[in-house]
């Protein structure tokens, strides 16, 4: 069973979800460039992870989440790059409602997806794991180990009834 470690970096990644379409983002530069993911990104000091992924949501598509839920909580490790200071536990938040249309920005480029047409080959290898519990409802712990050139070596995950 997952055992989230508190200790490491808090990061954020937000999805917002309307009428069987999920939202996902062109990261244009930076870590995961090239790939579709959620919308976030690192804790600052003095934040909650609530207020990083609202900050995070506005900075990068220009939406403010007005309702949302914590749907996951996932440790990444990178054990084979300690020098690159990737390893973090990122909070992901399902977004029902918020104020302001996704736009485009600097950092990423938003996009619409039905959810069963979701691009898990073109994201990170762990998130076709757990998205299709979290679109489902579900809320999960997990945990995934990266191994050399970024590829997944493993993931554990388990469903919780509460974050
Ligand atoms: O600020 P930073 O560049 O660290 O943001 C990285 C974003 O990517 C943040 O939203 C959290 C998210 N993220 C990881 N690791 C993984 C992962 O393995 N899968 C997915 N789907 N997202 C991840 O940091």
């Amino acid at each position: 069973m997952p055992v989230p470690d508190e200790n490491l970096r808090k990061a954020t990644s937000c999805f917002l979800v309307s009428d069987g379409r999920v939202l996902l983002a062109m990261k244009k530069r930076g870590f995961g460039a090239g790939k579709w993911n959620g919308v976030g990104g690192k804790q600052e000091a003095g934040e909650s992870v609530e207020d990083t992924a609202i900050r995070e949501t506005e900075e990068e598509i220009e939406v403010v989440p007005t309702s949302m839920r914590k749907a996951a909580v996932l440790d990444f490790h990178f054990p084979d790059d300690p020098d690159k200071d990737w390893d973090q536990q990122v909070h992901v938040f399902m977004v029902d409602a918020w104020d302001g249309t996704p736009k485009e920005t600097e950092e990423m480029s938003p996009k619409w997806f039905k959810f069963d047409k979701v691009p898990y080959g073109s994201m990170w290898k762990d998130t076709g794991i757990w998205l299709p519990e979290l679109l489902e409802g579900k809320k999960v712990k997990g945990v995934g180990i990266f191994g050399k050139d970024q590829e997944l070596a493993s993931f554990k995950m388990e469903e919780v009834a509460r974050l």
